[in-house]
């Protein structure tokens, strides 16, 4: 492997001025170089990959698309241009000036805050690190690889803010993120979601559907923090944030798509004797996802994000850049939960506003994906099909939270523990969903070509034909 320089970074933050950073990111590279082969997706490092690298933050021209092998792939550090005289912009610091080093009072908060978004980063990748195998074109192939070295920069980009504003601890939390790995029983990554394997292309799509979009509301409030560097780094990972998101709904909305079409064909049959995928298994697999992207909000009810607030560190959706607010202090005022109450239905109760921000994140989250639902949804009623994909209640499998633990049906009414296990797969997807699923699951490595349970794409890459050769083989 070529000897490493920094040089080889593509960044706006003036690395080669900084010969302390430097020689912490010069130590810390060769590591991730190392977990990337043994962590990164499984075979194809050869091979010549369409990828998009991101050069530079202007709007225009922010990144390049050329075929690259994936360990050669110049993951950048990137912050978005700075805003003369910010001030911050909610909480009990409103209107006082952003900082630019990590004031001592937030520093653990700050630090937990970056870590646990690093962490998600190369456990995604780990997560998906088999798909590879069973791509259902070179297209999505090219898709996948192209989420996997993103999710790697923006751990770049965390690690990057640990190593510049955190000194010694920032250096071992940078080191820990190598450590740590997707569904180890020692040392699991910090979310449950990013513990669980993703083991099918429909899991893939619903994970960049539901998880990636977490992300992005996750980034989006970060994005307005009170720390300049860190709002100015997730500032920029939003911008490749967007195609993650495209890659999951419009992959679920391809699948969706190709079953309408099998079910238009042959109205009577049964879509899994021509190898479709049926929708109220689609539906399984939402249910799953969409209520494990849930539980990435945290608590309704937390009082770490009513510190996060209060402190000016991260807000709501939007919080500083739209007019959806009006009060960006939020002393006092009162958010509706709905929760379980003794008696196991669901009440409403009332929390104070600060309190409630993971669960008012979360709203903004949800909205968005019921639009995106909705999507799928006019294209099977175009198709005079009767079936309407729903995201299930909030109170349907969750694990943190209000919720947790309560036994729902997607539609949110409370089971008891016989009834639940006697419905259980029909409401997730079973070990039989699993297993054909995986039976579907055959690679497709010829140009132009699609496996049979998903539609092609509408377009290609960056303009591109959809059967360019997305991926070259080394040795096909
Ligand atoms: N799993 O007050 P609470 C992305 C813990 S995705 C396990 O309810 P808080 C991406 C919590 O740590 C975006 N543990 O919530 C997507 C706390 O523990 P302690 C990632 C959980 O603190 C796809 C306790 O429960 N970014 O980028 O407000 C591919 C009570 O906490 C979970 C971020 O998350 C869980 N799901 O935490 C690639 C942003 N939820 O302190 C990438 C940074 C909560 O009692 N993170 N706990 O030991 C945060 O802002 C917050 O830490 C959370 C919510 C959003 C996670
Ligand atoms: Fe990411
Ligand atoms: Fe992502």
């Amino acid at each position: 492997m070529a000897s490493f320089s920094l040089d080889r970074i593509p960044n706006n933050v003036d690395l080669s001025s900084d010969p302390r950073l430097q020689k912490a990111l010069e130590l810390w590279q060769p590591n991730f170089a190392r977990w990337w082969q043994e962590m990164g997706p499984s075979g194809f490092q050869q091979d010549h990959i369409y990828l998009r690298t991101a050069v530079d933050v202007a709007p225009g021209g922010w990144a390049h698309f050329d075929f690259v092998r994936m360990p050669e792939y110049r993951w950048g550090i990137f912050l978005a241009p700075s805003q003369r005289d910010r001030v911050i912009g909610f909480g009990d610091n409103l209107g006082r000036p952003v900082w630019n080093e990590v004031p001592g009072e937030l520093r653990k908060e700050l630090r937990r805050i970056i870590v646990t978004q690093g962490d998600t980063e190369p456990a995604s990748v780990e997560q998906q690190r088999q798909l590879g195998q069973t791509a259902p074109s070179l297209y999505d192939l090219r898709n996948l690889f192209q989420v996997n070295v993103e999710e790697g920069r923006h751990l770049w980009a965390m690690v990057y803010l640990l190593h510049r504003y955190f000194g010694r601890d920032g250096r071992e939390e940078a080191e820990e993120m190598l450590v740590r790995h997707s569904g180890d029983a020692d040392t699991p990554r910090l979310l449950e979601a990013f513990n669980k394997p993703i083991a099918s292309w429909l899991d893939f799509f619903c994970f960049a559907m539901f998880a990636d979009r977490d992300g992005k509301y996750q980034l989006a409030a970060l994005a307005e923090s009170g720390f300049d560097p860190l709002a100015r780094s997730t500032q920029f990972m939003l911008t490749e944030e967007a195609h993650h998101l495209f890659v999951g709904e419009t992959g679920i909305g391809r699948i969706v798509e190709r079953t309408a079409e099998l079910m238009v064909q042959d109205p009577s049959e049964d879509v899994t004797r021509c190898g479709g995928i049926p929708l109220d298994m689609i539906q399984r697999y939402v249910n799953e996802w969409f209520s494990t992207s849930l539980d990435l909000f945290g608590g309704e009810d937390s009082s770490n994000a009513a510190r996060y607030f209060a402190a000016g560190l991260k807000g709501r959706y939007r919080e500083c850049s739209d007019a959806r607010y009006d009060d960006h202090v939020a002393l006092e005022s009162a958010y509706r939960l709905c929760a379980p109450g003794a008696d196991g239905a669901l009440h409403e109760m009332q929390i104070p506003m600060r309190r409630a921000m993971n669960a008012i994140l979360r709203d903004s989250y949800a909205d968005e994906c019921r639009r995106a639902v909705e999507r799928w949804n006019v294209h099977l009623r175009g198709r005079g099909i009767g079936f309407t994909l729903r995201l299930p209640s909030l109170a349907f499998n969750r694990r943190q939270g209000v919720f947790a633990g309560m036994l729902a049906t997607p539609a949110g009414q409370p089971l008891v523990a016989a009834e639940f296990d006697r419905a259980r797969d029909e409401f997730l997807p079973s070990s039989r969903d699993r297993a054909y699923v995986a039976s579907l699951m055959v690679p497709v490595y010829e140009p132009g070509k699609i496996a049979g349970w998903i539609a092609p794409p509408r377009k290609g890459i960056n303009g591109k034909p959809p059967e360019l050769e997305y991926v070259r083989r080394a040795s096909a």
